[in-house]
């Protein structure tokens, strides 16, 4: 077995209590609130205008036959954000004057710190699991969701083929990478293969709870 599928393994009690958190279960119900689901997605579209920065100082430490994925990645991004204000748009949510809340701002300096510190597979370790946290997790939703609902767009994205695809992508090079790592290194994976994962978690109880700075009445 691959890295991946060990990992996915090593944390299964983990992934599925994310996979079952109630923001995925009442959007499949066509249960969430719209005051809930708007909050998902004002702090979502900061997280993946963030996701860009953290792409592009990848590239530097890449290798070549990397590159062409992570610039492709760059633009599935900003038609992402597109998809976020066409939607926002359709249903009257305000992208106004927002700020990322505790949570989000942690994850997206995880991101970045990791880019900047980390070595090249440990940086790609947190990527997949990003992606693939997204991929299964808006799957539990399109079992549900009606096609015609308004949220429907955003299961398109990240439970459709192409998305799949490029998830089953990163999967193939991270078993590569892990396949050339120390043990050393393979350990860092592992830890932040974890740590992608609690904040993963983190996120979508993120957006019941609400900003929660601590030390602050917000
Ligand atoms: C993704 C996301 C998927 N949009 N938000 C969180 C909190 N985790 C993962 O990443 P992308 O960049 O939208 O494909």
């Amino acid at each position: 077995m691959g890295f991946c599928s060990d990992q996915l393994n090593r944390i299964k009690p983990m992934w599925d209590s994310m996979l079952n958190h109630r923001f995925l279960l009442e959007t499949r119900d066509g249960k969430i609130s719209d005051q809930i689901f708007a909050q998902w997605m004002r702090q979502d579209y900061l997280f993946v205008r963030a996701a860009i920065p953290f792409i592009a100082a990848l590239i530097p430490k890449a290798p070549l036959k990397h590159w062409e994925a992570h610039s492709n990645v760059i633009v599935m991004l900003q038609k992402e954000l597109k998809l976020f204000e066409e939607r926002a748009n359709a249903v009257g949510v305000s992208f106004d004057n927002i700020n990322p809340w505790f949570t989000n701002h942690a994850y997206i300096q995880f991101l970045l710190a990791t880019a900047a510190y980390e070595s090249y597979p440990v940086a790609y370790t947190v990527l997949y699991t990003a992606e693939k946290a997204y991929h299964d997790s808006w799957k539990v939703v399109q079992k549900g969701l009606d096609k015609d609902s308004k949220w429907y767009p955003f299961v398109e994205n990240w439970a459709g083929d192409a998305f799949a695809q490029y998830v089953d992508y990163l999967g193939n090079e991270l078993d590569n990478l892990a396949s050339q790592a120390g043990k050393d290194e393979l350990k860092r994976m592992s830890e932040y293969f974890e740590l992608t994962t609690k904040y993963e978690i983190a996120f979508w109880e993120m957006v019941y709870v609400g900003a929660k700075w601590p030390g602050l009445k917000n």
